[in-house]
This record gives structure tokens, sequence and C-alpha cells, in this order.
């Protein structure tokens, strides 16, 4: 159960983007379900004046990584485009820091810190230890944390706050598994999604 933040952490969250959400172009299974806990981490570091950073994954249109160009992907995530937009339940604070990534056609990009000032901005709020979650595990989420561990920062991986890809059985299962060798720490937000009231009977 993650407890009240301290200074020198701070919130990292990952490519929360409808493309990423069930109905989205390249959705994630389940993807809508991290954001009840993102948003309880979003509360406790609001809560203790903490910073709050979010990426984007912000492609052009003839991005790389995208099918027609002999990339992996459908094409998801275009700069501007509904898909690209974060979801829209997810409560990030107007103070929270926006980083776009994978933003070059020529070149894609997993990780936040890769061709971003990422690392600037979060030393320049003082972050030490970054508490990561969003989606997806095996892709985006496994390559921040991995950079952000060879950067220096003490990570936290939100195992309740993030959901994988899986496009072979078990991927995100072996990210968290990799992510823990790499030397983060698995800790739960914890809390329950609030349901909406079952209409009367
Ligand atoms: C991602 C696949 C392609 C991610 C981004 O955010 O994990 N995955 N682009
Ligand atoms: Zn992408």
């Amino acid at each position: 159960m993650l407890e009240r933040p301290a200074h020198g952490d701070a919130l990292l969250i990952v490519d929360v983007q409808n493309d990423f959400l069930p109905g989205g172009a390249l959705a994630v299974p389940g993807g809508d379900e991290v954001i009840g806990a993102i948003n309880r981490a979003i509360r406790l570091f609001e809560a203790s004046g903490l910073p709050v950073f979010a990426t984007r994954d912000w492609h052009p249109a003839d991005h790389c990584s995208f099918r027609e160009q002999g990339g992996p992907w459908p094409p998801h995530c275009v700069q501007n485009s509904r898909g690209a937009e974060l979801a829209a339940r997810l409560e990030l604070p107007r103070s929270a820091v926006l980083v776009s990534k994978a933003t070059s056609p020529e070149r894609d990009a997993y990780s936040g810190f890769d061709g971003t000032n990422l690392e600037e901005r979060l030393r320049a709020a003082g972050a030490r230890r970054l508490y990561v979650g969003g989606l997806a595990t095996d892709y985006c989420v496994l390559a921040t944390v991995r950079h952000a561990i060879e950067r220096g920062f003490r990570v936290h991986l939100l195992v309740d706050a993030v959901r994988a890809v899986d496009a072979r059985p078990g991927d995100g299962e072996r990210a968290i598994e990799q992510m823990d060798r790499l030397g983060a720490v698995l800790t739960e937000v914890g809390g329950e999604d609030v349901q909406p009231p079952a209409p009367a009977p």
C-alpha cells in the first residue's frame, strides 16, 4: 500500500492515452483499469505537494512503428488525434509536467527518457525516487523504468497501476520480473475503485 510520499518523490504516469484503452487503436487489455489506482496516487502526491509527470506517445502520421511503414504496430497515438489524448478520466493536476516522446518519423522510442528532457525536468523538480504506473507494462513502462534506474533514480513500480499488451502470453509478468531484477521495488497503490451505484431493480 502506497503511504504518504516524501520529499524527493515524484509520480511518473506512462502513456495513459485513449488508443491504449479498450476500443483504442492499440488497446491494452484492461488498460482502463489502471486509471482508478493512478488517480488515487495522484491525490496522494498532490496532497503532499509533490510533482506529477506524465508521458505521452506522440507520433507523426507516418511514424516508422506503424505497419504501413514496415513497423510492428497499427497506427496509434497520432499527434493531435483523439486517440493520442490522455484518458478523459485521468485526473491530471494542472501542475503536471507533460512529456511527449517518439515524435520523429524515423525513430521509435518506448522510454520516456529517450530523446526527451524528462531527466532534466525530474531533476529540476528535485525528484530522486519515482513511482511509476501506466501503459504498457511490457513496452513503455519497462523501457522507462530501465532508463530511470540506469540514470540513478530509485524506482517503485505500481503493480496495480500497470497493464500489459501481452503479445506473447506472459510478457507482462516477465516484464515485472525484469523490473524487479533491475532493482525496482514492487509496490501497490492499494485502495478500491469506486463503482457507480447499481441501477435500482
Ligand atoms: C507503447 C507500443 C507502441 C507503449 C507505445 O506505450 O507501451 N507500446 N507504442
Ligand atoms: Zn507508439
